[in-house]
């Protein structure tokens, strides 16, 4: 199990000081999963110790273009999931006090607080070695801290976190300090961890075969096609009804051999489609590790990490944050009751008027989604390049655009990563860039995230992220240019033909 290092320990003792000393604090977060994650962790730590929310402290969501010239004001002002790569103290005197917890590739050294006078104190996974894309995200940092406070039970939210990071999307399970809030989490009944299980999105909500049709990691003979998803479970002699409530099975329902049998099937369809030297990855395109939250409901979005995730991002992505961080604050709660064998009339009520709100947020989403994909989809947009094809994303908003993105790779060719681009806003006419593409391009090595940087900055824009979603923003003008110099930069690289 690893364990944080003991220089890292003493900064989380220090910030459990700094914020038993302040009673006026703010705190900024990060506008995904991750960040609404991070701060429902401080606020419910915060209000553990007896602080009010309003009263004691606030928080507010943010976008990193806030960060450029964040007022410092309060007495304590806690960064999470963001703050390592932007100047947040640029407005600090000498009583401000500062935290960060951050684990993005961090912009001033780690002995940079013996050389301001004020209060600074950054924890960074980055400065002890550890990986900040799949070791501990923001969630998992602001765990931590919790954990120090012996607040344990808001374990899982660090799990919520790490998936709405995409931690796991290397080896399909989460490693690290990630597997060490894993075990807190399991230890305290909240999580229980699914091995070796089939790893197509919406175990929970979609049926099986459904699910099945968006596998496009390969084009399958099943991607885009339901008939031929449902035609392989019955091949494959999977009953595809669930006989207790009469529903299209779902991925949860899948007894241990049904599910061994499909990704079996799975795993032999793939390989059949890549070249033999990529055989190897072709098991981690469809099978990892999940994570149910045990006191939720099952066939619920809630009880599954990921899709619990896409939740989160739904809200965020629709200027809604405050939707997530209640929900996740009743969650809190809730799991406090239940773990005394309890049940409270008012918090599950106030949950059900919570989820009917993000119920409205998520469908108005999936159809803003879907009515975009099928207007890329009839004009056949997709410009083709040797090693990249591109559409023009005009209209989509800057926040959805890599979303989007994902989910037409399926229409173009999955050998090459899919690139979309739209205006950053209406009052700001640069392109905001997004990369997505099909995991078996990052287990071979390339990693789209520095490629997209390298060629950004050279333009005098900005970019990076994961292997295999990431983005940039450049102005308007070099958009030529940059597709030629992300197709030359790949040129070799991709080796899938
Ligand atoms: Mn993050």
């Amino acid at each position: 199990m690893t364990s944080i290092p003991p220089e890292m320990k003493e900064r989380y003792e220090e910030a459990r000081r700094l914020i038993e000393s302040s009673k006026d604090i703010k705190i900024y977060s990060h506008t995904d999963c991750d960040g609404i994650s991070s701060g429902a962790i401080l606020t419910g730590i915060l209000k553990k110790i007896g602080r009010q929310l309003g009263k004691d402290f606030d928080i507010e969501i943010v976008n990193l273009d806030v960060l450029e010239n964040v007022p410092i004001e309060h007495e304590l002002t806690i960064f999470s999931d963001l703050g390592s790569g932007q100047p947040v103290d640029k407005n600090a005197n000498k009583d401000s006090k500062i935290l960060i917890l951050d684990h993005h590739p961090p912009l001033r050294e780690i002995d940079y607080c013996d050389t301001v006078d004020y209060d600074y104190l950054e924890i960074n996974p980055i400065f002890y070695g550890i990986d900040g894309s799949q070791e501990v995200c923001g969630g998992g940092l602001c765990y931590l801290l919790a954990k120090e406070f012996g607040f344990t039970d808001l374990s899982w939210l660090g799990i919520l976190a790490a998936i709405g990071d995409i931690q796991n999307g290397k080896t399909g399970k989460l490693e690290g300090l990630n597997r060490t809030i894993l075990k807190d989490a399991e230890d305290e009944g909240l999580v229980n961890i699914i091995n070796n299980d089939l790893s197509l999105y919406g175990r929970q909500t979609r049926p099986l075969f459904v699910a099945l049709s968006y596998f496009s990691d390969v084009n399958l003979e099943i991607t885009n096609d339901q008939n031929r998803a449902l035609d392989l479970l019955k091949r494959l002699g999977i009953n595809t009804r669930n006989p207790v409530n009469d529903t299209s099975i779902r991925s949860c329902d899948l007894s241990q051999q049904d599910k061994f049998k499909l990704i079996k099937e799975l795993i032999n369809m793939i390989t059949r489609e890549i070249p033999s030297r990529y055989a190897i990855h072709a098991p981690k395109l469809v099978m990892g590790e999940s994570y149910e939250f045990a006191n939720e409901e099952k066939y619920t979005f809630l009880r599954d990490a990921s899709e619990f995730s896409t939740a989160m991002n739904a809200c965020v992505r629709n200027g809604r944050p405050e939707v997530a961080l209640k929900l996740l604050d009743l969650t809190i709660k809730r799991n406090e009751i239940l773990s005394e064998n309890s049940v409270s009339i008012d918090i599950e009520s106030d949950r059900a008027v919570v989820l009917d709100e993000l119920e409205e947020i998520s469908k108005a989403h999936r159809f803003y989604l879907a009515q975009n994909i099928k207007k890329i989809g009839e004009s056949d947009s997709i410009v083709q390049m040797k090693n990249l094809q591109y559409f023009d994303g005009e209209g989509i908003r800057s926040n959805v655009v890599g979303t989007i993105a994902g989910m037409v790779l399926s229409q173009g060719d999955w050998r090459k990563p899919i690139i979309a681009f739209t205006q950053v806003s209406e009052e700001n006419d640069d392109l905001k860039i997004s990369l997505r593409c099909s995991k078996l391009l990052a287990y071979d090595g390339v990693h789209f995230g520095k490629i997209i940087r390298k060629v950004s900055q050279s333009l005098g824009g900005n970019g990076g992220g994961h292997d295999v979603a990431c983005g940039a923003y450049i102005r308007k003008d070099q958009k030529e240019e940059f597709f030629n110099m992300m197709n030359n930069e790949l040129e070799g690289k991709l080796v899938l033909d």
